[in-house]
């Protein structure tokens, strides 16, 4: 067989094996047409006070820039719909995506073993694993990869699965048989855009980031404007509106990752339980959450956002 294409599909098949959604791969090159995006997006300021966006600008477009002499993008989905959700309606509400474990560490472990078995079945390969947290456009490798389409919202979704998943990537210097992208199906759509409580979505495709409830509550330092009031429909740590919308999150179904379960009385909480929350039952329910990002004081002032 074709050693590429033999490479390819050990890998794929590894990566199934770990509990990965998918895994689709392209040749790392730079991109030429997201350059003029992101340099408009960050010319509005639409990073807000995330200043780290506006860091390793050649970087986030040329993977072989970032890891040298690279080859491949490999890109990989894990899902993280849960199987329940809060059970108090009126409840302040979390993000799905950060119910259990923060899933840097869960995702990262597996993609130390993805290298691993790289090393062990091909050898001598030059790889680094990146998840989230890198100069890296995750959502435009994936789309490129043929693992979905961005949407209007601009998350990666897929036919089969909606769009309730992490990306992560490996950067290596091997070459592989590169997958095409999809097509977008988005179509005359606008349930997103019209269901954002804030407006974020300025035009289809492109998110004000400076506007979005994740933004506000996540990575906003400082207080939340008082122009913003009113608008958060419940959220305290992310926001999954557009997402919730999405006819094609209608097809979600549960992640089997155990370590994602969330602690049970995160599912309990009612409102009153939220307003009265300690140090010490922020600390035992997000444990090891990514909702530790905010710390209990963030926490504590997204909860005290909603008051009236
Ligand atoms: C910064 C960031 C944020 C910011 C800004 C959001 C944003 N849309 O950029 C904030 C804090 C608001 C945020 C929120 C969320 N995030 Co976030 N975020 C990131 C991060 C770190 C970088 C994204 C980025 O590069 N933005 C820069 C801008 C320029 O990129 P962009 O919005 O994708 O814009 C592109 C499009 O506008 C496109 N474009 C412009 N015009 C046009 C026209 C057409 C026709 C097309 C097709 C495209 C197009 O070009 C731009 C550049 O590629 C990534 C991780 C990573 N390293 O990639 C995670 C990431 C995108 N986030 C993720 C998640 C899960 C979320 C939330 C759902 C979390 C939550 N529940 O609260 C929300 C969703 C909000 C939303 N609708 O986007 C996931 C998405 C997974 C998926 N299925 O797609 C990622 C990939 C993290 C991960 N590794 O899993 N996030
Ligand atoms: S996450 Fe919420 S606030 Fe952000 S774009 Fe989506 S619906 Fe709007
Ligand atoms: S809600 Fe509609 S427009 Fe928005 S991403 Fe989903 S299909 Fe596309």
């Amino acid at each position: 067989m074709n050693p590429k294409l033999n490479y390819t599909t050990l890998i794929k098949t590894e990566a199934k094996r770990l509990g990965f959604l998918s895994c689709g791969i392209s040749k790392a090159q730079f991109l030429e047409e997201e350059a003029p995006r992101l340099e408009k997006w960050l010319n509005q300021h639409m990073h807000g006070e995330m200043g780290y966006m506006e860091d390793h600008f050649d970087k986030r477009l040329d993977p072989t820039k970032l890891v040298e002499g690279s080859k491949s993008v490999i890109s990989l989905l894990l899902n993280y719909f849960p199987k329940e959700f809060q059970k108090d309606p009126t409840s302040p509400k979390i993000s799905k995506y950060a119910y259990g474990t923060d899933y840097h560490f869960v995702i990262k472990d597996k993609l130390k073993q993805l290298l691993h078995f790289i090393h062990e079945e091909i050898g001598e390969v030059q790889g680094r694993a990146f998840v989230d947290s890198a100069p890296v456009l995750d959502k435009v490798w994936a789309a490129k990869s043929g693992l979905g389409w961005i949407g209007k919202h601009s998350n990666l979704i897929t036919q089969k699965i909606g769009s309730f998943y992490f990306i992560a990537e490996l950067i290596v210097d091997l070459e592989l048989v590169y997958d095409n992208p999809t097509t977008d199906h988005c179509g005359s759509c606008t349930a997103c855009i019209d269901a954002c409580p804030t407006q974020a979505i300025v035009e289809p495709y492109v998110v004000d980031g400076s506007k979005c409830i994740s933004y506000y509550t996540i990575e906003l330092k400082n207080e939340i404007p008082a122009s913003v009031k009113g608008q958060f429909d419940n959220w305290i740590f992310g926001c999954d509106v557009c997402q919730d919308v999405c006819p094609w999150n209608r097809f979600s179904t549960s992640h089997n990752q155990p370590l994602f379960n969330p602690h049970p009385e995160l599912l309990t909480m009612n409102k009153k339980d939220w307003e009265e929350i300690t140090v010490e039952v922020f600390n035992k329910i997000f444990k090891k959450s990514a909702v530790k990002r905010t710390k209990f004081s963030g926490l504590k002032r997204n909860i005290e956002f909603l008051k009236e």
